[in-house]
């Protein structure tokens, strides 16, 4: 299997890495992230391109350019813009979850199916709790469904995973919130990369 990729950083309350390698023999992925500030906290953003190769390379690209113009806006106006920005080309997945820490909340808007939940670790060691994004059918550039920004209290000191479909099934429920995060990404990726697809999963903690 072709080397992953690692990035990692820091924005506002997160702290993030993702993981991706691309489709076998494909330079580009469809698959993309972007993090980034809000006036209250961060926004994740997962994208995956419809398909593979340069063509979801460049659709994934233009989702990403979309939605840094819209970074300080609110997931579903992000979304709205990101469908607009995409008419005409094959279309995406895309969720976006965005952690606001000064009211200790999560907002998020999701069309396809990049899957996202939260995990936080209780007091002891073996009860995890998890909290999914639910996820709502429709293509970004095609068709929407009506959306609004839904929110939930934050979970304290929990760990956002988000992952495309590339990433096998249990994935998100692997997740160790212990784990630094750069750690975590690598050995999700490493443990449920499918070898037929682009394949990214970013992971984030908030203090
Ligand atoms: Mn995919």
């Amino acid at each position: 299997m072709v080397e992953p990729v690692l990035h990692q950083g820091r924005c506002g309350p997160l702290e993030w890495a993702a993981c991706s390698t691309a489709y076998p023999g494909q330079r580009r992925s469809g698959d993309a992230f972007l993090v980034s500030a809000t006036e209250t906290g961060a926004r994740v953003t997962v994208v995956d391109a419809l398909g593979h190769g340069d063509e979801a390379a460049d659709v994934a690209e233009l989702a990403v350019a979309s939605l840094r113009r819209t970074a300080g806006q609110p997931p579903v106006t992000a979304l709205n813009a990101c469908h607009r920005a995409l008419q005409g080309s094959r279309g995406a997945a895309v969720t976006l979850v965005e952690v606001d820490s000064d009211h200790r909340r999560l907002v998020w808007a999701a069309v396809g199916n990049v899957d996202a939940a939260v995990l936080t670790r209780g007091r002891r060691r073996e009860s995890l709790t998890r909290w999914s994004v639910p996820l709502r059918g429709g293509i970004v550039g095609h068709r929407l469904p009506a959306l609004r920004d839904s929110t939930l209290a934050l979970p304290p000191g929990g760990v956002l995973v988000a992952a495309t479909d590339g990433m096998a099934g249990p994935c998100l429920d692997a997740a160790d919130p212990s784990l630094p995060v750069n750690l975590s990404a690598r050995r999700l990726h490493h443990g449920y990369a499918r070898s037929d697809d682009d394949a990214l999963v970013l992971v984030a903690c908030y203090g």
